[in-house]
């Protein structure tokens, strides 16, 4: 059985038009402009792993990749930036994952079974930004891959779903879990399916949100409320990402309220 979400674009496309305009995405010469901006160079890969029996191939590519990147940055002047994704089952991982790299969103869910992992390459001025994302199954079972994750991560997304408080709560045991195998990597609250938390009871909302921000004051990490079905700040993830990595300013305002897609990142 392909447990795997079927991913199959390879060939180089103009990407989320649409999502950056939602996400109000201005002119001028910030990262946010520079970004959408050289749409045109985008690029997406995607690998997927069997967890049975990979993880030693899982390594051989991590390392083969890291290589091929170095030999990459010395000539044309590339980085590499992996990601990580970590959470508990069914918060939206793979479905983030697979929007950003090719703009579609699947409501069927399908386990990931191990490791997932695709490519999107941006350019910003004279620099090609390879995101190497890397997402690992939910599931109790697949947490002994998480060194494959983690490891070399230049920042993890520690993710919840917004309509399961429960999720939020397993964020303390992945962020341990997770800072065992890194310590230097940038960690981002990110809270998912922002579209079903709209229709939460106020009081609900509420208390997520002051729990979300509670945790991500402790992590110190960036505070992100998204939706991949909506299209809400998904790009702005990657945008901040590579904001605090290369510790670029960012012209995107930050949203603060509760009962909106909570976007904390500065002064962190
Ligand atoms: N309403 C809504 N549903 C979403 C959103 N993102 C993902 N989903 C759905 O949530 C379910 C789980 O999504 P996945 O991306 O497979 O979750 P996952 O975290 O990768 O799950 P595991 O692979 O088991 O760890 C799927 O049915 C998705 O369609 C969202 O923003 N809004
Ligand atoms: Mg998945």
């Amino acid at each position: 059985m392909d447990a795997y979400r079927s991913v199959s674009t390879r060939i180089p496309r103009s990407h989320s038009t649409s999502e950056a305009l939602s996400e109000g995405v201005g002119g001028g010469r910030s990262i946010s402009s520079a970004v959408d901006g050289h749409s045109h160079y985008d690029h997406q890969r995607h690998h997927q792993h069997n967890h049975r029996d990979q993880t030693s191939q899982l390594q051989q590519s991590q390392s083969q990749q890291q290589i091929h990147s170095r030999t990459r940055s010395a000539e044309k002047n590339t980085v590499t930036l992996k990601v990580g994704l970590i959470g508990d089952a069914q918060v939206g991982k793979t479905s983030l994952m697979v929007k950003y790299v090719e703009n579609c969103f699947d409501e069927i869910y399908t386990q990931t079974l191990g490791v997932n992992f695709m490519e999107r390459t941006i350019r910003i001025k004279n620099t090609e930004i390879t995101f190497s994302i890397w997402d690992l199954g939910g599931e109790a079972e697949f947490t002994n891959m998480l060194p494959l994750v983690a490891s070399d991560a230049v920042a993890v997304l520690f993710m919840f779903d917004l309509s399961r408080k429960s999720t939020l709560n397993s964020i303390k045991d992945w962020y341990r879990q997770a800072r065992g195998f890194n310590r230097t990597a940038i960690p981002f609250l990110v809270g998912t399916k922002y579209d079903l938390f709209v229709d939460l009871p106020e009081p609900d909302q509420e208390e997520i949100t002051r729990q979300a921000k509670k945790y991500a004051k402790a992590m110190n990490a960036p505070l992100i409320f998204s939706s991949t079905c909506a299209s809400i700040n998904i790009q702005k993830i990657f945008k901040i990402v590579i904001s605090k990595t290369f510790d670029l300013r960012l012209k995107i305002p930050e949203i603060v309220n509760t009962g909106e897609p909570i976007l904390l990142y500065q002064n962190i």
